[in-house]
Parts: C-alpha cells; structure tokens; sequence
C-alpha cells in the first residue's frame, strides 16, 4: 500500500525531475517548457522543501516579462521540436523567446503564501518582484478590462484551453488562411482527451494574427474577434492585487492606486455573475452573450475574497453529481465530457485554489473538496487532470502542479 510519506517523496522527486535549472516544465514530452501559472503552482510546491528554489522558480519566470508589463504564458529557454507551436510561430516580442498571450495571475498569490513561509528568506526577492508584478497586473487594468472584469483574448489565456465557455466566440472565427501545421500534443497522449481540430485550428489562427500584429495591443484590441470576459482571470487578479497590497503594506512598498485598481475588478467580477443561470459566468463582449456555463473558474469567487450563496448551492450540486469534484465542466449539461480535457475533468490546480478560498472564509464544503482531491491523488496518482466520475488519471503523467498540490494542501 502506498503511504502518504511514499506520496511526499514521489511528489518530490517529480518536481526534482522535471527541474531544468532555474525552471520547471510542467510533464516531459507533453510541454517541454516553462509555462506561467504552472510554475507558480511549482514555485509553492518547492517551497515546502527548498525555499530557495521556489523563489528562483518565480525569479526565472519574470526574466521572461515584456516591456509593457506582460509576463508571457510560455517561455522557450531551449528550443524543443517535441511542442507546437514553437518560438517562431509566435514571434514574442519579449527579452527571452515566448508566446504572446499571458495566463492566469496567480503570481502574487503563490508569492505571498512563499513569503509566510519563511520571511527572512523571501523580503529581498518581494521586494525585487514587487515592481514586476504590479507592471504586470497594470497591463492587465491597462488592455484587458470590460466592465471591470478581466479579458482572455485567446482561449490558451486562461489556462481552460477548451471549456465550453468559448464555444460561441470560436464559432465565429473562420480561420481563413491558417494552413497547414503538425499537432504535436496527439503524439504525447490519446487524442480523445485533447482539443479537436477544430479548436487547434482557431488557436493557431489567434496566434498568426498576434504575430502579424507584432502583438501590439492597441491592434489587437480593435482587430481580435476573440474577447471573453473571464472569471479565471477576473478572480485570479482580484486576488493577486490584494495579496499585492497586502505586501506593499508590510513591506512599506509603493502601493499607491492598488486600492481603486481592487475596486475597479470588484466591479468586474460583480459584472459576471448570470442571473439566468444563477452562478459567475463568462461573457463575450463582442455580442454580450453569457457562456450559460457553471464552471470550475465560477468557483473562484471565494479565493477572490467574495462569498455567494448563490455559488454555494452551484457547488454543492455539482459536487453531489460526482465522486471527485469538482469538475471543469457542469456535469449536468449536455456538453460535460469527462474525459476532455476542460469540458469535464477535475484539475487538482483548481481544486486547490478554489479550497484554499473555501478554507479562507470557512466554508462547510471546504473539508469535502480536500479530502475528494487528497483520495483523487491517492488513488490516482500525479496525473495532469482526471475523469471527475471514477478518477481515472488523463493527460500528461508525473505533472509538476499535481505534485505541488499535493506538497502543499492535499497530502
Ligand atoms: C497551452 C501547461 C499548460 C497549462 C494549461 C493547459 C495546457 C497548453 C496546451 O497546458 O495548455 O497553453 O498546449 O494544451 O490547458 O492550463 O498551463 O501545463
């Protein structure tokens, strides 16, 4: 029988493995690369045994931020024919060769739990990243509001790929002249739990056209058909502007203007809520059309710092529909697949941001969605996501952000 210290140790050893010097790759082979939310979640998961490498997790990815503040979703330290689309194909424009999208800002947040951990250790790179960060989260106040909430202008933004919640404003994009290119993902893992191709050809149309912008925002902004207001992103920013705050505060950093700026997202995240559907939403805002989807990211409220009674009863629906919550889909609606990627699995990343929130403001399902993702890990081992009905682990094997959320909350 495996044991929780056997666990501890096998979670150790797949972030010691996917280690490639100063940064951490999410799974070998699949994505052979740095990746932005993935390495905050590793930075935590490191900071349960070596804080200084957590700390230089953080460091590397901001090596990787953009003029403007944006800090990119990808970095290509070393060139790897095993992913596509590749460094050329996107043409960032940044110091280091990277994509031209962002993901979620979870930055800060990881940041300041690293912090509390070991304070002496951590002040001299706060106060280093402070300023990075917040260049960061001003571009995102900067180009991507609608109503206060927060903007993907590509679905790989997010970091929720294909959840259902872009199936309307991908329907609307013809990718007219994308021609032809080799998927690599399909060679890794089964195609069944990977975006169609119909998804892949949108999101390479995204990114040709980003290059041919030379990803200038401006251009984009009037040129992009693709423009969802997101709760993953609404949430996540709310979150790291306060957790930002709350540094600047303790640390006697600038802090001037945070306060409209967590005021301004309030708006924001308040502009998503369906009262169609009773739960926090995505909006497109090229049409105003609601999503009309319960998903994983809607949960984020409470690690926002937002309590729901409405979210709360979603929650407790979807979480009696399925043995491992809780699901990136509705498991009640006609479009949930289990197996696919963002249409259904559970994601141990989003349990653990959406329990730490939960935890925070003490909630009763709080304790449950612990436990399910502890049991789900236990049984299942480190996968990248799961089938939310019988746990069967899909993806990538050995991922580093499984391990992470084992060291740092479920284990
Ligand atoms: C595109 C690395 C990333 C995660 C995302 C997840 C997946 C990439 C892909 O893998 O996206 O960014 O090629 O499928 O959806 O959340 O950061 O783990």
């Amino acid at each position: 029988m495996t044991t929780t210290i056997d666990l501890h140790k096998q979670a150790r050893d797949i972030l010691k493995m996917n280690d490639r010097g100063g940064y951490t790759i999410p799974t070998k082979g699949l994505y052979p690369y740095q990746w932005n939310w993935d390495s905050a979640f590793a930075a935590l998961g490191f900071a349960q045994f070596n804080i200084d490498r957590a700390w230089q997790e953080l460091d590397t990815l901001f090596t990787a931020q953009w003029d403007d503040g944006m800090v990119p979703h990808i970095v290509f330290h070393k060139s790897d024919p095993g992913y596509y689309p590749g460094p050329d194909v996107w043409g960032g424009i940044g110091p280091l060769p990277s994509s031209g999208i962002t993901q979620p800002p979870i930055a800060a947040t990881m940041a300041r739990l690293i912090f509390e951990k070991d304070k002496t250790a951590g002040e001299a790179h706060i106060r280093a990243l402070f300023p990075k960060m917040r260049a960061w989260h001003q571009w995102f106040m900067q180009w991507r509001l609608d109503q206060g909430a927060v903007c993907v202008t590509h679905p790989w933004e997010a970091g929720r790929d294909n959840t259902p919640e872009w199936d309307g404003p991908m329907e609307r994009i013809d990718p007219i002249g994308v021609g032809e290119y080799e998927r690599r993902d399909t060679k890794h893992v089964d195609g069944s739990m990977r975006p169609t191709k119909f998804d892949y050809d949108r999101y390479i149309w995204l990114v040709q056209m980003g290059k041919r912008l030379n990803w200038d925002q401006q251009q984009l902004l009037e040129e992009n058909p693709f423009r969802v207001a997101d709760p993953t992103m609404t949430f996540t920013l709310l979150r790291a502007q306060r957790d930002l705050l709350a540094l600047g505060v303790e640390l006697g950093l600038d802090v001037n203007g945070l306060d409209v700026e967590i005021a301004t997202l309030e708006k924001g995240a308040a502009s998503l809520w369906n009262n169609n559907i009773q739960s926090y939403d995505a909006r497109d805002t090229k049409t105003g059309e609601w999503a009309n989807c319960v998903s994983n990211a809607s949960f984020l409220c409470w690690y926002a710092g937002i309590d729901s009674a409405g979210q709360s009863e979603q929650l407790q629906r979807v979480l009696d529909k399925v043995q491992f919550g809780v699901p990136s889909h509705d498991p009640e609606s006609p479009k949930f697949d289990g197996r696919r990627y963002w249409r259904g699995p559970t994601w141990a990343v989003m349990n653990l941001l959406i329990g730490l929130g939960l935890e925070e403001m003490k909630h009763p399902l709080a304790l449950r969605l612990r436990q399910a993702t502890r049991a789900l890990i236990e049984q299942n081992g480190f996968a990248e996501y799961f089938d939310p009905q019988d746990g069967t682990p899909a993806g990538g094997q050995a991922f580093t952000w499984t391990a992470a959320v084992w060291l740092s909350w479920a284990g």
